[in-house]
């Protein structure tokens, strides 16, 4: 049988994330990272590990049939993959920033300034996008560093936490794309690769919703149950059962991470008791 090809990051901040995902979704690869290659076991697929830069231009020859990529390097590289999925972890954002002390009133400002970066494409097409000219010098690493050694006025880096942008003296001024962890795929798979992707990206679903969703059981008071069912929906509807003592409902449902503390909130409002949440492994959706 044949087996399926994916490309992720060898080593860096994908890498780690990117293999816990394969391993939830039951995947169990015959050894490390440290490895060019892995095959995994009970699933036909094989990794391979590369530098996130490379992995786009890999997917879309066909040597990996799909890749976990940083939605950067996909933008980046402007190759003719397909984004398939986004996986949500790795968040970051890609700014412009320029000196703390500098006076900055809007892009206008940027106009013939030199800018600093290792995605001249992104920055390009933005830039091209809102009338301004700059100089833009690509730099693989230390970007930060640009300006404070005199070689550029201005940076667009990658943005998480900002800590870096404050270590080195600049502020971030313009955000231009926020990106995740996504998935990309090869344009020309055959009918079996497509249907290796499907089960894939099915075992992946099921493990980002679990990952997203908690199970929820309480005890409500009768006279208010048809309120606290309208605020837990749920997958369906929520499952209620009579308790022994007389006048109380017993309510399991599913909560999503995103509303979640607003609707405990809610229920402890209608006097909702013995709140239990639970994680939940897997979620076939
Ligand atoms: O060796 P290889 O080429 O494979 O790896 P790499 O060094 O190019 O990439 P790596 O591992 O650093 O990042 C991989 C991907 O993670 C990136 O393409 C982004 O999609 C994503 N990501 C998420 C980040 C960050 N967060 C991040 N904080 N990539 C880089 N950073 C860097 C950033 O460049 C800056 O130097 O962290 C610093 C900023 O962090 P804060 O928290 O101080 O703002
Ligand atoms: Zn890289």
């Amino acid at each position: 049988m044949e087996k399926l090809r994916i490309a992720i990051q060898k080593s860096g901040r994908l890498s780690e994330k990117s293999l816990e995902l394969l391993k939830e979704a039951g995947i169990t690869l015959n050894n490390g990272s440290r490895k060019l290659r892995s095959v995994a076991r009970f699933f036909p697929l094989e990794v391979i590990y590369l530098r996130d830069d490379d992995i786009p231009q890999y997917v879309e020859d066909g040597v990996a049939h799909i890749g976990i990529v940083g939605e950067n390097e996909f933008a980046e590289k402007g190759c003719d993959v397909e984004l398939i999925e986004r996986l949500g972890y790795s968040r970051c954002r890609l700014s412009i920033a320029v000196p703390k002390a500098e006076v900055y009133n809007g892009l206008e400002d940027l106009q013939n300034k030199r800018i600093a970066t290792s995605y001249p494409v992104i920055l390009e097409k933005y830039l091209a996008e809102h009338g301004i000219r700059a100089d833009v010098h690509v730099l693989s690493g230390s970007v930060e560093l640009a300006p404070s050694i005199g070689i550029a006025e201005a940076i667009f880096d990658i943005v998480s936490s900002g800590s870096t942008l404050i270590s080195n003296g600049l502020k971030e001024v313009e955000t231009i794309m926020q990106s995740e962890a996504v998935v990309i795929a090869n344009r020309n798979l055959d009918g079996e690769q497509k249907s290796l992707v499907a089960d894939l990206l099915f075992r992946i679903r099921s493990v980002m919703a679990a990952s997203n969703n908690k199970y929820i059981l309480l005890n409500a008071p009768n006279e208010n149950l048809e309120q606290i069912i309208k605020v837990i929906p749920g997958m369906k509807s929520p499952t209620v059962m009579p308790l022994a003592g007389e006048g109380w409902s017993s309510v399991h449902s599913v909560l999503s991470e995103k509303t979640f503390w607003s609707v405990i909130d809610r229920l402890k409002e209608l006097g909702a008791q013995g709140i239990l949440v639970i994680p939940i492994e897997k979620m076939i959706v």
